[in-house]
């Protein structure tokens, strides 16, 4: 009788509240989950507290991707180790490209077909830490992808204060990650970082007018769901994550309101991404 082996790929998440398959919701994270189930590849999750995040990385030996405002190492994830091929990767696009490397022709197939990724938000972000920069792709599609990556993030970076007070944390470590966040964002209480009234309803107008060019690339082919019509790409997974994110931390009636938004795009993609979304 064979024995079962576990799987060569393990995926390092950020652990939320129980039930972790279910509150999972850093979208960095999502879109290589995406990406790995889209490939259909086999893998386990080690879910990691966000205080513990730098100790894993250096135990497995893989240097922060993000470096601080202040220009000190952020260790964050998603990070994958595959035995198979001995490789530890530590940043979400270099999995997705890691995997279609690895894996080409493995699940639904092509992560990056060419295709037109306009989308365009630009930015002077005042973040706590920078959002990473690639080094430049020699492979122009790749480099196109990375792109559309740097300017959905900032698109929504620059309306995560909406999504913040959502995140769904452990309330054993809750106390400890809001006053980390506190520190970071340089304010004087976890409730600083709350926005509310009509503050809030402004910052939704305006994640709403920012993503609707965004909005309009997917309705270029009408069959939809995803960018390129029947065909997802990961370019939906990026969008995707960000809608995970949005699904778990934003009040029920803000999501309703998302996935409504110029012409349903949104609720449409994030549905059909649910083909995508088992939490092994
Ligand atoms: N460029 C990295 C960025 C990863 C990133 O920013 N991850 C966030 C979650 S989405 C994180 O680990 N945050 C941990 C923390 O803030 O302490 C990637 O794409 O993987």
């Amino acid at each position: 009788m064979e024995t079962p082996t576990s799987p060569a790929i393990v995926f390092y998440d950020i652990a939320f509240r129980p039930p972790l398959a279910e509150s999972t919701c850093a979208p960095n994270p999502w879109k290589a989950r995406y990406a790995l189930n889209f490939k259909g590849v086999p893998y386990t999750t080690e879910w990691v507290q966000m205080s513990e995040i730098s100790k894993v990385r250096r135990t497995v030996g893989a240097p922060a991707s993000r470096k601080f405002a202040d220009g000190s190492d952020y260790y964050t994830l998603p990070m994958l180790t595959d035995s198979t091929t001995n490789s530890i990767i530590g940043d979400s696009f270099d999995i997705a490209a890691y995997l279609q490397k690895t894996y080409s022709v493995s699940g639904a197939g092509d992560l990056f077909p060419a295709q037109t990724l306009d989308f365009v938000y630009e930015h002077d972000l005042a973040l706590f830490a920078p959002l990473s920069v690639r080094a430049a792709d020699a492979d122009d599609n790749l480099r196109a992808y990375a792109q559309f990556n740097t300017h959905v993030d900032a698109a929504v970076s620059a309306h995560v204060p909406l999504l913040a007070h959502g995140l769904p944390f452990d309330p054993a470590t809750a106390e400890t990650i809001r006053a980390e966040f506190v520190r970071r964002a340089g304010v004087a209480s976890w409730d600083d970082l709350a926005i509310r009234g009509e503050a809030r309803a402004k910052m939704m107008d305006s994640l709403c007018a920012t993503l609707a060019p965004l909005a309009e690339m997917f309705n270029r082919d009408a069959a939809g769901p995803f960018l390129l019509g029947r065909r997802a790409s990961y370019a939906d997974l990026i969008v995707g994550g960000w809608l995970r994110m949005m699904s778990v931390t934003m009040p029920p009636e803000e999501w309703v309101d998302v996935r409504a938004w110029h012409g349903s795009v949104f609720g449409r993609l994030h549905e059909a991404l649910e083909e995508y979304a088992e939490v092994p």
